[in-house]
């Protein structure tokens, strides 16, 4: 009964679009019919090495419990951004910021959870549609210049055409906002803002890690998937993963969520109008060039960081950390979770 509920739900808002109130009129009706139905999700068994690699990218009860994979984010205050940041993440407005409860996906959405939501909707992402993306692409004779415009990068073959497939447990790349807005209408959920996703992220810690310094534990060892080295060229490797990561490698906050920081870059609702160097911060490098149409114009804010931050550049391995992104731009950096704010 669920499942139906969800492909029904599914196709109504992909014709709807995303953001109007008859989507949250009927989102109230759905939601209010399943939660007596809905039992609390089971915690995913992750954060070290060998479960994160045996995790088939499924929560438990996955498209049974419309709330699978998810955990309550209690409502509380909270300040956002840092002092010890990047101009653009300092808090210049209010100091306090109030935020109601909400379910937050515990991991970035994974390729097996994406491929459900294309079985069941048959959804054509819109870098298969403009059969082009944003890719990593670092090239010894062009050291500045590691974005390339390229086709055969999607979500479904994230390393290239010819390359072997992602596993099922890596967060979903090459998404646009636009792909994960949809993505998240079928599940009956939303994509979380930018203050909803910086609160969950925090987890109640007043402390962030601070510009110079990068997310090690005690024991020096890293604890989220970023670059350790000098990027582009060198990348040391000692959190195990060169490139991208399945979810769940590392220890979650104290709200139970993995990898808020690193991993992708993740995907809020929120306008990014808050940059005061906009024009000059090219630090994780210009894809916005590589285009010789410029119609986007409003860009929204990304958040986390992603495994090509390192501390040379873009050292955006914090929980305040934020960058504007082309939301019909597909990049090999940029995935999402998704919140559902009904209890
Ligand atoms: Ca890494
Ligand atoms: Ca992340």
């Amino acid at each position: 009964m669920i499942r139906k509920y969800f492909s029904a739900m599914g196709y109504s808002l992909l014709i709807a679009g995303c953001n109007n109130a008859v989507q949250d009129t009927v989102k109230h009706q759905e939601t209010s019919k399943t939660q007596t139905e809905s039992a609390q999700p089971v915690l995913l068994k992750l954060g070290n090495l060998e479960q994160c690699q045996q995790y088939n990218g499924l929560p438990p009860d996955w498209l049974k419990n419309p709330h699978a994979g998810m955990v309550w984010i209690p409502a509380g205050s909270f300040e956002l951004g840092s002092a010890l940041a990047y101009p653009d993440e300092q808090n210049l407005g209010e100091k306090k910021n109030q935020v109601q409860g909400y379910w937050m996906d515990q991991t970035e959405v994974t390729v097996a959870q994406f491929r459900s939501f294309v079985d069941a909707t048959h959804y054509i992402t819109d870098a298969e549609k403009q059969n082009e993306a944003a890719v990593f692409t670092p090239d010894i004779r062009h050291p500045q210049q590691w974005w390339q415009l390229k086709s055969g990068y999607t979500w479904k073959t994230p390393e290239g055409a010819k390359a072997k497939a992602p596993h099922p447990a890596e967060p979903v790349r090459y998404i646009t906002q636009n792909d994960a807005a949809h993505y998240a209408a079928w599940l009956n959920r939303d994509l979380p803002t930018e203050t909803e996703w910086e609160y969950a992220a925090k987890a109640h810690s007043a402390k962030d890690t601070p510009l110079h310094e990068e997310p090690r534990d005690h024991q020096h060892a890293p604890v989220a998937n970023y670059w350790q080295g000098k990027f582009p060229f060198e990348n040391l490797n000692q959190d195990h993963f060169q490139g991208i990561a399945p979810v769940g490698c590392y220890p979650a906050n104290a709200f139970k969520l993995h990898d808020m920081i690193g991993n992708v870059w993740e995907w809020t609702s929120s306008p990014y109008t808050g940059a005061h160097h906009e024009q000059d911060d090219n630090h994780m490098g210009n894809y916005r060039h590589l285009r010789h149409q410029q119609i986007q114009a409003v860009p929204y804010v990304i958040k986390g960081g992603s495994f090509l931050c390192a501390s040379n550049y873009c050292a955006r391995y914090r929980n305040s950390s934020r960058h504007p992104q082309e939301t019909d731009l597909a990049t090999t950096h940029t995935g999402f979770r998704t919140i559902e704010r009904h209890p």
